[in-house]
């Protein structure tokens, strides 16, 4: 499939089994296939995204853009974003993925006013619009790009200049209307540059202060359009800036909290993003998981020997099915879902490396979900789990939980039991040889 010139140009891509030796066919995602009660499809719930898909050019800072999308004329007209609008949902036909995401300014031009940027904006969602009507692929959600332009050089909530904020405040009216309107899912928030690169020049306080001003803004916006999906913050701590006031999970749901915003936010986590924050993505995600939090999930990989956020196609089955143990766990997504915020390598500037780099990440996904399945099937980490903390299910530790004992009667207690000694192992090693056996 080399000079492909559109994805029309594709066969469907389907099913064939792990032992297919075909490029262009799935190993493992069986969209049909039942697991714990629900379709694959409907437990993993895909999605392309717009940005690094259609509009990377694989430029890196040392090199010029290397990818090859014969149907882009390179330009920035009108003309040119309808006509991409065209080959997106083909590529997303083709492998058979139901969701998509975008920021207002992967689909459509920036004009030179917000008015022009606000009709190419709509001009691109009658496209949108009707490609989602004929194909049922559905908006897992949009968000505002608030980090490009030079104007937020300084970011947009947490701008200096309050024309600034106001601007990126009047952007994301527009996006959030624009995703209601093609029946988004949720709408993220993405602060890239809502942070600092020194504290020289930084009122912290006063920066958050606005920060959760513009989402309460969003909220009352939404409440009035009546938006019924739910916002997503998503987290990392730097890159573009050298901190991220979102940085984190715990610290996003400390923000949400302290603004009184939690009612109406969950969060978008991204793998990529969990590790520069110094975090497994097992752990933002039982931290969002505990919090009820959890919404959605940005699904990508880093490199654990470059230092910045590489986007690349989550092909990891141990990391997969961790992730689709904690899915399972909750219960499933509801608006949320496994979108491919990942883009191919510079050297893979095919258009067919697209394809099949999404193949990977959904087969390897697929795998996750089937391992985690089996993983839960067989109970004994979940038992292991349970025992670990069985003295708090009666007695003594059952009165503490429950509230009801003071210090006093537990300084009693303690006097009467005498000296204790760790007496369970955490057994690491074999617990980890328990999952290596499903994979
Ligand atoms: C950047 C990133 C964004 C968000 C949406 O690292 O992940 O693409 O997902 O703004
Ligand atoms: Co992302």
């Amino acid at each position: 499939m080399k000079n492909l010139t559109s994805f029309n140009e594709l066969p469907q891509i389907t099913f064939e089994g792990p032992k297919s030796k075909n490029p262009l066919a799935f190993k493992h995602y069986n969209a049909d296939e039942v697991v714990e009660g629900k379709t694959m499809k409907e437990h993993l719930r895909f999605s392309v995204v717009y940005w690094h898909t259609f509009r990377n050019p694989l430029a890196d800072p040392f090199g010029a853009g290397t990818a090859l999308r014969p149907w882009d004329d390179g330009s920035d007209s009108l003309a040119n974003a309808k006509n991409r609008v065209q080959e997106a949902f083909t590529f997303m036909q083709k492998l058979g993925v139901p969701f998509y995401a975008f920021h207002d300014r992967d689909v459509a031009p920036e004009g030179k006013t917000l008015a022009e940027s606000n009709a190419n904006l709509d001009a691109v969602a009658d496209e949108l619009e009707a490609h989602q009507k004929e194909t049922g692929i559905k908006l897992l959600w949009g968000t505002a790009c608030l980090f490009t332009h030079p104007r937020y050089a300084m970011g947009a909530g947490t701008a200096p200049n309050a024309d600034i904020f106001a601007y990126g405040a009047a952007q994301v009216k527009k996006a959030l209307e624009v995703t209601h309107r093609l029946n988004g899912e949720g709408y993220v928030f993405w602060g890239g540059r809502e942070g600092y690169a020194t504290l020289l020049n930084t009122d912290m306080k006063r920066e958050l202060d606005h920060l959760a001003k513009l989402l309460h803004l969003a909220v009352e916006h939404k409440k009035k359009i009546g938006f019924k999906g739910p916002f997503y913050i998503e987290p990392k701590p730097m890159e573009p800036t050298t901190h991220q006031y979102d940085s984190d999970v715990a610290a996003c749901l400390n923000f949400l909290r302290e603004y009184d915003l939690l009612d109406y936010f969950k969060l978008n986590i991204e793998t990529n993003h969990a590790t520069l924050a110094g975090h497994t993505m097992q752990h933002e995600l039982e931290a969002a998981i505990g919090a009820d939090a959890l919404g959605s999930i940005d699904a990508n990989m880093g490199d654990t020997l470059v230092g910045w956020d590489t986007d690349q196609f989550p092909t990891d089955i141990y990391l997969t099915t961790q992730i689709m143990l904690r899915v399972l766990k909750m219960g499933g997504f509801t608006t949320g879902g496994l979108n491919f915020d990942a883009k191919v390598r510079r050297e893979s500037f095919e258009p067919i490396d697209l394809v099949y780099a999404h193949i990977a990440g959904m087969d390897a996904f697929a795998r996750g979900l089937k391992i985690a399945s089996e993983i839960r099937a067989d109970g004994r980490l979940e038992q292991f789990v349970k025992d670990r903390y069985a003295t708090w299910d009666s007695g003594f530790g059952a009165k503490i939980e429950k509230g009801e004992v003071s210090l006093e009667d537990i300084e009693a207690y303690v006097m009467e039991k005498g000296e204790l000694t760790p007496n369970t192992s955490g057994r690491q090693e074999l617990l980890e040889d328990i999952v290596n056996q499903f994979i």
